[in-house]
């Protein structure tokens, strides 16, 4: 990857769990670009792991909490980011939550609850998110989420998450139609499986790696350096007229038909 091609560039992660997230992954590459970033973390359960692994990037940089469900979380995150930035660039929303029991029965018996949860977390999140960062994003910005096949296609078992993907998928649209007049874009990364904490939990997954390398054309599965290879991308200025987009980093699974 050339270097720099995010110099000066002041962005905000959420998402980060561990050192296996994508949103770690995506923060390195950015990081490597020269970006400065800041983070944040759900929970006290992850702050640790969290101040590990930015901190690494300089003993100042910014770690703040935030559950996305909370507005004054969100709030408060965008106070201090504009406090210790003072313009923002760039945006990583790589969150994602169901109830477990929404994704081991039947899509059709999901309950109004689980749906509303995943819904608030998954989806709504990106638009709260981009509320936030956009009077910040003064000179303009990029706004990347993830997402999954799940959202256009039926993956057995991702059942309600799938839903929730289509819905944070046409959110980046509309963010792109609204924020597009002040030069802010807003992409989605549909990736292929990845063996991370949010992944571990899913029964038969280690099946569903073996069933993309089999399938896809490029015969193997996606390495996290490729979706920061990606994440940067969308970030840079080559990609200053990609707005709106799904842009799948998957070797190709998505479009078999069969
Ligand atoms: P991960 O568990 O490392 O990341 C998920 C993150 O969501 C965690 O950091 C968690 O703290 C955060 N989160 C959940 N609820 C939250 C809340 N209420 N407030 C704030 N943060 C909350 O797993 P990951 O696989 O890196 O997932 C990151 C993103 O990538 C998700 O959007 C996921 O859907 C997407 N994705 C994952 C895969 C995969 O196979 N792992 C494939 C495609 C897309
Ligand atoms: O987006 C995801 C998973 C997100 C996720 C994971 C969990 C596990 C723990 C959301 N909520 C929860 N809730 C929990 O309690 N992926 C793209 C990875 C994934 O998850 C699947 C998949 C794939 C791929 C679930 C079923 C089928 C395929």
């Amino acid at each position: 990857m050339s270097t720099n091609l995010l110099a000066g560039k002041l962005g905000v992660v959420f998402g980060v769990a561990n050192k296996r997230s994508i949103a770690w992954a995506i923060a390195q590459a950015w990081h490597k670009a020269g970006a400065t970033l800041a983070f944040t973390y759900q929970g006290e359960r992850l702050k640790e792991n969290v101040e590990e692994l930015a901190g690494t990037f300089g003993s100042d940089t910014l770690i703040l909490p935030c559950d996305v469900t909370k507005d004054e979380d969100i709030a408060r995150v965008f106070t201090e980011v504009g406090g210790k930035f003072g313009k923002l660039n760039l945006l990583l929303h790589s969150v994602a939550f169901a109830p477990k029991d929404a994704l081991e029965g039947e899509f059709v018996n999901t309950s109004r609850e689980a749906f509303r949860i995943s819904h608030d977390i998954s989806a709504y999140s990106l638009v709260a998110l981009a509320r936030g960062a956009a009077p910040l994003m003064t000179e303009g910005g990029s706004i990347v989420a993830m997402s999954y096949y799940g959202a256009e296609k039926v993956v057995p078992h991702y059942n309600v998450m799938g839903v929730a993907k289509a819905s944070l998928e046409a959110s980046a649209r509309y963010l792109a139609y609204d924020l597009g007049p002040k030069k802010i874009r807003v992409n989605c990364i549909s990736a292929g499986p990845v063996n991370t904490l949010a992944a571990r939990g899913i029964s038969g997954f280690s099946e569903m790696l073996k069933h993309y390398e089999a399938h896809a054309p490029l015969k193997r599965n996606v390495l996290p350096d490729e979706l920061g290879a990606t994440g940067t991308f969308l970030a840079s200025d080559g990609a200053a007229a990609i707005t709106g987009q799904t842009l799948y980093v998957d070797c190709g699974y998505q479009i078999m038909g069969m």
